[in-house]
């Protein structure tokens, strides 16, 4: 069984204003001439297939071409999808059971009372069947138990109790796929293109998925290994944060032979139409450094000038075309960001209300105005 592991497509996303639809399309492309020659069994998507709950007509068109591609190959490709947290589940599963007779299989709904079950996907191969078990993304309190001692009370916990149910047949081969932000004993690699919640609090214990032959996850966006070799993060096809700029994109085969066989993975290059890059140094170096083939890239660039040059934005965008951001780096900015860092004094929101008050209308609250604001402050704190 060999089987394509991607997640967080993000279709529609724009980074910095920009829009990655180009990138998006010619990436999808790259991975369909890859399942052209790999010939894989499947195609699966671990979550967030789009970038927004109501994704644009352009995004939707996109995706449907990409389904519409696989689809069309010689030897047919299984496709699956669970939802992520930025999908739309309702959306996403869209023509559901008209699709799975087509072995395209959505899945956005999750088990929520006690006599559902997690859509389960069998699927063929020389030694036998697979079982894909398709977790969509889920938050604790989507379950429904019906009383309140049965109520998962952590992510952990909700997870658990959807895989108990199934009473899983763990002498079979069996597949997850989920969208979760697993962690094992150390803390997985983030990066700025995720949303993740403060403090891990939405984090689920990786061990739960150890009985599994793999796990096919998606949330994280860089390629990763969680708790052991079989439990993994696929990563994004694309660059999309610049805290990414530095990290190499592939393309993840998995292919599971006989039961008790590990799973191995093979990477493939991607060739992204446009790159992220970091650019430091004087205005006068990365303009003399500038190469003709990045000029179509995307560039994050620090200037280290200690004066402020003549227009450099002007001067830099002669040489890049899609510029993300232009940062200063010198003893003066070095400055102002220590003097920032000293203690701030913490004020309450009515002091701070009325200090902002003053700087914009250049006068103090009057006497009932003050007490519309004690008032509304009150109810904050309540
Ligand atoms: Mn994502």
């Amino acid at each position: 069984m060999k089987f394509f592991h991607l997640s967080d497509l993000h279709i529609g996303k724009q980074l910095h204003g920009y829009s990655l639809k180009e990138d998006q399309e010619h990436i999808l492309k790259e991975v369909v001439a890859y399942a052209k020659v790999l010939k894989p069994d499947a195609v699966i998507i671990a979550g967030d297939v789009y970038d927004k709950s109501v994704p644009s007509a352009e995004a939707v068109q996109l995706f449907n071409r990409f389904l519409t591609e696989v689809f069309a190959l010689p030897d047919p490709v299984a496709i699956l999808v669970i939802s992520g947290n930025h999908d739309s589940a309702e959306r996403l599963r869209y023509a559901e059971e008209i699709l799975e007779t087509q072995q395209i299989y959505l899945a956005g709904k999750l088990p929520e009372t006690p006599q559902e079950r997690i859509k389960k996907v069998t699927l063929k191969d020389a030694y036998g069947e697979v079982d894909f078990y398709l977790l969509p993304f889920l938050k604790p309190s989507y379950l429904k138990t019906g009383k309140e001692e049965g109520q998962p009370s952590s992510y952990t916990q909700a997870v658990e109790q959807l895989l108990l149910r199934e009473n899983i047949d763990f002498q079979r081969r069996n597949v997850i796929v989920s969208h979760q932000f697993y962690m094992g004993s150390s803390a997985p690699k983030t990066c700025d293109s995720e949303i993740l919640s403060i403090g891990g609090l939405d984090s689920v214990e990786a061990s739960l998925l150890l009985p599994f032959d793999y796990a096919a996850l998606g949330h994280l966006h860089r390629g990763q290994k969680i708790k052991a070799e079989h439990i993994r993060y696929c990563g994004t096809l694309l660059k999309y944060s610049v805290s990414e700029s530095g990290d190499e994109k592939t393309l993840k085969v998995v292919t599971l032979e006989e039961k008790g066989k590990a799973a191995s993975v093979e990477e493939f290059p991607l060739h992204p139409r446009r790159d992220v890059k970091t650019k430091r140094g004087t205005l006068e170096e990365i303009l003399a450094e500038a190469k003709e083939e990045e000029r179509e890239d995307y560039v994050s660039i620090t200037l280290t000038d200690e004066v402020q040059p003549f227009k450099p934005r002007e001067q830099l965008e002669r040489k890049f075309s899609h510029i993300l951001e232009i940062k200063a780096d010198n003893s003066r900015t070095r400055s102002r960001v220590l003097m920032e860092a000293e203690p701030v004094l913490l004020r309450s929101p009515l002091e701070n209300f009325r200090l902002f008050y003053r700087e914009i209308q250049g006068r103090e609250l009057t006497g009932s105005e003050e007490e519309i604001l004690q008032e509304i402050c009150r109810e904050m704190e309540e």
